[in-house]
């Protein structure tokens, strides 16, 4: 459409790296020596942009390692089919799309079988006697790493959930005992919590795993993580939410689509304005719109989008951060715990 942006624009750093990430880091790499496998696991929304090749380095190494599509279930058959491609080519053929909210997912039940599989062919281990094994699970916030586990617990155990799992970033922030999720052969899972890049060095890449939930919203801002969801629709000429604001047309800019969403909606706020006299007037609800608007695009409301664009993948990017920074150099916002 002509006036459309053709680029986001100027975004700030999107920095996150709450302590309980460094520490969660270094007790992850304590617990390395005892483990047998790393499942690595993303976001399939963003499966370029959630996978940093150094942290899945620092934390596989030569261990038997599987790639975890999480969420497929918010994505086409295509994008499937071309992720698969990519990554088989450049990562690894152990690749599993899972769904963790459907109990009957067939990548649910590969998992198992895979993680026995791949521990007992490895050239590392003398299986012989072991007789359990252990498993980590790693990923940025949000991807879906305590469903994972709980999910696959209740497939193979039939026992019912225990780790807590919320739609938003930083839920867990220790690395948990071990969870039982088969017992033919017996295998365990660490949780861990989710590791962000302590600086991030490509903004455009942050605000698409903001908009996937890998950040607190309001750290970044619900209007920006809005108007980043309205600019990669407008990208994809995906004009579906035209109709869940009012607009006669598709819009560019976020403040008129909330705006009229606002009216079309009747979402309004009274509000008192000095400037204009002592009178009550009426304004947006830009928090409400906002809100309504990023959980529509994340509950796949507008359709089954993948915010990477996986025709023009070359590489990861490496990003040289050693994710072993000092106490006194990590980066603290307001809010952590
Ligand atoms: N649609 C969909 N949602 C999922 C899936 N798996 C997990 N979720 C949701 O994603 C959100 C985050 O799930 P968690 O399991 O808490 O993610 P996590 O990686 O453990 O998050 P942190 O502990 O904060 O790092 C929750 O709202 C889950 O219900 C999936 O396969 N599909
Ligand atoms: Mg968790």
């Amino acid at each position: 459409m002509a006036g459309f942006r053709e680029s986001f624009g100027l975004v700030r750093n999107l920095n996150w790296y709450p302590k309980h990430m460094n520490t969660g880091l270094k007790q992850m790499q304590a617990k390395l020596r005892s483990v047998d496998c790393v499942l690595e696991i993303h976001d399939a929304r963003v499966p370029l942009s959630g996978r940093n090749p150094n942290f899945s380095h620092l934390l596989v190494g030569d261990k038997p390692h599987i790639v975890v599509l999480n969420k497929v279930d918010l994505i086409s058959g295509e994008s499937k089919r071309k992720i698969k491609e990519i990554y088989e080519k450049t990562v690894t053929k152990n690749l599993i799309f899972t769904n963790c909210k459907n109990d009957q997912d067939p990548g649910i039940k590969k998992i198992v079988p895979m993680v026995r599989d791949m521990i007992e062919n490895s050239n590392r281990y003398h299986r012989a006697g072991m007789e359990e094994y252990n498993a980590m699970i790693i990923g940025i916030p949000n991807v879906g790493k305590s469903s994972f586990i709980n999910i696959t617990r209740a497939k193979n155990l039939k026992k019912a959930t225990s780790l807590k799992v919320a739609p938003s970033a930083g839920v867990t922030k220790m690395v948990h005992m071990k969870v039982k999720i088969s017992n033919d052969p017996i295998i365990f899972l660490y949780d861990t919590p989710g590791i962000l890049t302590p600086r991030v060095t490509d903004p455009t890449a942050a605000l698409k795993l903001a908009v996937c939930g890998s950040f607190p919203d309001h750290d970044v801002g619900l209007m920006l993580i809005a108007d980043y969801i309205l600019f990669t629709l407008n990208r994809q000429k995906n004009y579906k939410y035209t109709s869940l604001l009012g607009l006669e047309e598709p819009c560019d800019c976020i403040t008129t689509a909330l705006t009229k969403g606002a009216i079309h909606l009747n979402k309004m706020q009274q509000q008192r304005s000095m400037a204009l006299g002592s009178g009550l007037h009426k304004k947006p609800n830009f928090e409400y719109m906002s809100k309504m608007f990023i959980e529509k695009f994340r509950k796949a409301e507008f359709g089954k989008i993948v915010l990477d664009d996986l025709d023009q993948f070359t590489q990861f990017e490496q990003c040289n951060d050693d994710f072993e920074l000092k106490e006194n150099e990590v980066f603290e916002r307001s809010g952590n715990n």
